[in-house]
């Protein structure tokens, strides 16, 4: 058995401890090393002195060695890229060897030094000056060696070999790139005599009667060696550590109002600065509370990746990716699938996150062949779980963000979970553990769900899900008595996810659901080009690798270079501290109601901006300050004088509440919640008597020329196009996996249009179609009746399904293809951003305008997007202002691109999508909603697009 095999977890290093940065001296270590990657693990080991690297690769650390051209990455979500034979690895096992050779001063403190691993994927072993430290696993974990007794002034030689593949690598099945690397900092550490080795700041909270933002704070700090602890706003100075102290009157700490105390710990040899958040952390009567209070997670899952450096997160990216989730309204971070780089919760301190800090240990790959041999429930393992967890939470315990801890994900559930839940509650009892795989809850303390449906949730709110088959009923009471928290929910991979309105109201509904987590924040792609330089992101499979899990890996809120996608920008909607009402009809005036939906804070110093605007057009602007809304509570404003809607368009009063002052992480004027009220519909015009159309080599009706074959319209005016016809297709969302196999099989991407009567009437034309599928007999039969109005072209279409139609449909409305050069939209409807049925509500009605190609949504694997919805009108214009104007009886759904359907559904990558000598418009009667389907509950009832009989309306204009 080779070493790699064994299932220990560590070898050498010292016992796990707080993360925390001193005075004493330290030395970073990060930059350029040398490198040499082998396929194997016999190649001849890196850690003599004298051995000569100068032909090797340079190789900057931290690092994923296959960002920089060594090997590949691959990607795998559940299944494990090697055979399943625990604890065996392949003999082909990436070894990266890693040599830097360093200076230390002549001056430099001599006595206890600790060489300090933030992080390294896999298996680790260290030399120092030619002598051998020992070896770790544990990727996402930090690991230290004592190293005072071997170094010496002058040059120092580092050589660390990782390998890729070890027997931990059955516990980091995490659904993600694999990526082997040197790739969190490594660090010398001076340790003086007298100094710190591990602290833990206990820092509890008893919001006041009066007000739960202040109260009473009793702090006590055990260290293993005496220190004094100092904070000087609360005027405590040399305190003995360990002693605790109770501190008047202090600001809690939420993630709302991160209120953070600044103090220091000192020895005689070092001083340490700590910052200080008092919170307590509880559930009462099943329900979690942060200082007294429920709490709601509008969370996300974050991984750590970046698209060109791979488990790399550079601080400046980390603190924007951050400060984008702050503007965004998110309040929590369960860090899946391990614990992340200590300055991401250094950073959730400050700013303010509720965070599930979860142990880096996954063993999905088990569940392929029924979780057989899963080291969950191996006695064997319990030391390497055990010490997963230890390290996590002696690292962790200091952060006041962290509020749960959580045993890992997707890992079957056995003893060792036990043995890590045990230990966890006896080193930190202030902290709920979390763990989703314990389904029965044995060892847990808060119930979690993936990806349950809105019924299931609603039941378990109401206390009413399902036994588990394996509790009793003391064990069913107890589950039942938890609160309850959707760890991931809402998969937003490519365009959705659909549905977050309806899990909002059952969190607010049901005080057990708290709230949960979306998978996942970051589409994990690889930034690539093609020859000729355009940008894309690659996925699984992508670099040739022999098992994949293709485009599972792009399921986030933001692109890979961090942009929100349609998304994120509905998520920070749904879960927008200030909800707007509106009340009253009397002409001039309205009540506005103002909802805070925050949990802890006061909104103070708010403003209210509001805009009356017809048809989009401003009529008048005005702003009033908001009084202070308690948390939880309400206000009303009554806005008079507003201006009275003109002419004959559509009116509507827009409010919205914005901040008042800075904050850490939006300027002044940051939208904190929107709202709309319709105050005057649009006045119609009554179309004038319609003209007879004139029958020759074209039917010619008003200004549309149409084919006397098939009835297509291919002219407008002088706008040559070709349509509309029927369209029921949809090039396929991620989520719409669920309906994927019954679309294909059906021919939705293949239908035909029989003629079936070309008519002129007296008042129009009267076009009628089957369209179909080749081999299935169900159809849709059709009816367009065409009529022109001065130099107005109307269609009222009505559609009648034959046949049995089981599943619902794509899309259904009108497609037609227009002249490239009709590339400037602008329409008054919903926008500014795309939007579908269920998944709408960041939508606003105004106007609006963009480019075809800025309509575009990129998502990674090219699918149906850019749908704007309730569209009242719009034109499609050339730069010289002329084309058509579409409008809806009352509104359609509109989609402009390049490219067809077909093509656009053929695409792997954004690349493959090249723009053709049209611009496709389809304007829809409906299109069905995206819902979770690619990994969850598929699209809600009311938002499913059943095949039914239907009749809309739209009219065309050429301009
Ligand atoms: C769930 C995983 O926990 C998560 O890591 C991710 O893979 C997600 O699914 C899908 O993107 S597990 C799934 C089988 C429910």
């Amino acid at each position: 058995m080779s070493y790699v095999e064994d299932l220990a977890p560590r070898v050498g290093s010292l016992p796990p401890r707080a993360a925390f940065a001193s005075t004493a001296w330290s030395l970073s270590l990060n930059g350029d090393w040398k490198f040499r990657l082998s396929p194997t693990i016999d190649a001849p080991e890196p850690g003599a002195v004298d051995l000569d690297d100068s032909d090797w690769a340079t190789l900057p650390v931290p690092s994923s060695w296959p960002m920089h051209g060594h090997g590949k990455p691959s990607y795998t979500n559940v299944k494990y890229p090697f055979p399943v034979d625990p604890p065996r690895v392949p003999d082909e096992n990436p070894t990266g060897d890693h040599r830097l050779t360093f200076d230390l001063p002549g001056d430099r403190p001599v006595g206890r030094t600790v060489l300090r691993f933030d992080g390294v994927d896999s298996h680790a072993r260290v030399w120092l000056n030619g002598t051998e430290l020992g070896w770790s696993t544990g990727s996402r974990l930090p690991v230290e060696y004592e190293v005072g007794h071997l170094l010496r002034a002058g040059a120092n030689v580092l050589a660390v070999r990782v390998h890729q593949w070890s027997a931990a690598s059955y516990l980091e099945d995490q659904d993600m790139w694999w990526l082997p690397g040197i790739f969190r900092d490594v660090t010398l550490l001076h340790r003086p005599d007298g100094g710190l080795t591990d602290f833990f700041v206990h820092a509890d909270f008893e919001p006041s009667e009066s007000d739960h933002t202040v109260g009473t704070g009793l702090l006590r700090i055990d260290t293993d060696v005496p220190a004094r602890l100092s904070v000087p706003e609360l005027g405590i100075t040399d305190h003995p550590a360990g002693e605790p102290v109770d501190i008047g009157c202090v600001t809690g700490w939420t993630a709302e109002q991160p209120r953070l105390y600044a103090a220091t710990l000192a020895t005689d040899t070092e001083q340490v600065a700590i910052r200080i958040g008092f919170r307590t952390v509880s559930i009462v009567d099943g329900v979690l509370l942060v200082n007294g209070r429920r709490i709601l997670l509008r969370g996300v899952n974050r991984h750590e990746f970046h698209p060109d450096l791979g488990r790399v997160v550079p601080e400046e990216t980390l603190r924007a990716e951050l400060l984008l989730m702050k503007r965004c309204h998110v309040n929590a971070i369960r860090t899946s699938h391990y614990p992340p780089d200590s300055r991401m919760l250094a950073l959730a301190d400050e700013l303010g996150f509720w965070v599930v800090d979860e142990c880096d240990l996954e063993t999905h790959g088990f569940g392929v062949d029924g979780w057989r041999r899963n080291p969950s429930d191996d006695p064997q393992w319990t030391d390497a779980y055990l010490d997963r967890m230890r390290r996590m939470v002696e690292r962790d315990k200091n952060h006041p963000s962290i509020i749960l801890w959580s045993l890992g994900n997707e890992s079957g559930i056995g003893v060792n979970h036990g043995a890590m839940a045990q230990w966890t509650r006896h080193r930190d009892p202030s902290r709920p553990i979390h763990y989703e795989g314990d389904h029965a809850c044995r060892h847990v303390d808060v119930y979690s769900r993936m990806y349950a449906s809105h019924a299931e949730v609603d039941a378990i709110g109401r206390h009413a899900e399902p036994r588990h088959p394996d509790a009793d009923d003391a064990l069913d009471a107890r589950r039942r008595g938890m609160p309850f928290v959707l760890c991931e929910y809402g998969h937003a991979m490519g365009n959705g996810p659909g549905g977050l309105l309806e899990y909002r109201e059952l969190f607010e509904r049901h005080p057990r659901c708290q709230g949960g987590f979306i998978w996942e924040w970051l589409d994990h792609g690889i930034r690539s080009h093609t020859a000729d330089g355009r940008e894309y992101f690659r996925y699984g499979g992508d670099f040739g690798e022999e098992l994949h899990d293709g485009n599972f890996i792009v399921d986030g809120l933001v692109f890979p270079d961090r942009t929100p996608s349609p998304g994120l920008v509905e998520f920070a909607k749904i879960i927008e501290p200030v909800r707007i009402g509106f009340a009253g009809t009397a002409p001039g005036s309205r009540t506005v109601r103002l909802h805070s939906t925050y949990d802890h804070a006061t909104l103070a110093g708010a403003v209210l901006r509001w805009r009356v605007a017809v048809d989009g057009e401003q009529l008048g602007a005005g702003e009033t300050p908001v009084p202070p809304i308690p948390a939880g509570g309400s206000v009303e404003l009554a806005l008079t004088d507003l201006p009275a809607p003109t002419g004959a368009g559509e009116c509507w009063l827009t409010v919205s509440v914005e901040s008042g002052t800075d904050t850490a992480w939006a300027a002044a004027g940051h939208v904190l919640g929107d709202g709309q009220t319709q105050l005057a519909p649009a006045h119609r015009p009554v179309l004038v008597a319609p003209v007879a159309p004139r029958a020759g080599e074209v039917i010619e009706l008003g200004a549309g020329r149409f084919d006397p074959t098939d009835g297509v319209l291919r002219g407008l005016g002088d706008l040559s196009l070709s349509g509309p016809r029927l369209d029921v297709w949809r090039a396929p969302i991620d989520n719409d996996k669920p309906y994927r196999a019954d679309w294909s099989a059906a021919g939705l991407h293949r239908m035909h249009h029989r003629t079936a009567e070309v008519r002129a009437t007296a008042a129009g034309l009267l076009v009628r179609t089957r369209v179909a599928a080749a081999s299935r007999d169900r159809g849709l039969a059709v009816q367009y009746r065409w009529t022109a109005h001065d130099d107005l072209l109307r269609v009222v279409v009505s559609v009648v399904p034959e046949g049995e139609w089981p599943f619902p449909l794509p899309r259904l409305g009108l497609r037609l293809a227009l002249p490239a050069a009709l590339a400037r939209v602008t329409w008054f409807g919903g926008g500014p951003g795309e939007a579908y049925a269920d998944s709408r509500q960041a939508a606003r009605i105004d106007r609006f305008s963009a480019t075809v190609d800025e309509l575009q949504t990129p998502y990674v694997f090219p699918q149906e997007n850019g749908n704007r919805t309730a569209v009242r009108w719009a034109t499609l214009l050339d730069d010289a202002g002329h084309g058509l104007r579409v409008e809806g009886a009352p509104t359609v759904e509109l989609t402009a691109r390049r490219w067809t359907s077909e093509r656009l559904a053929a695409a792997r990558h954004t690349v493959d999508l090249v723009a053709d000598d049209a611009i496709h418009l389809n304007l829809d009667h409906a299109q069905h909603g995206l819902g979770s389907g690619s990994c969850g509950p598929a699209v809600l009832p009311r938002y499913e697009l059943r095949a039914e009989p239907v009749t809309f309306e739209v009219r065309l204009r050429a301009i």
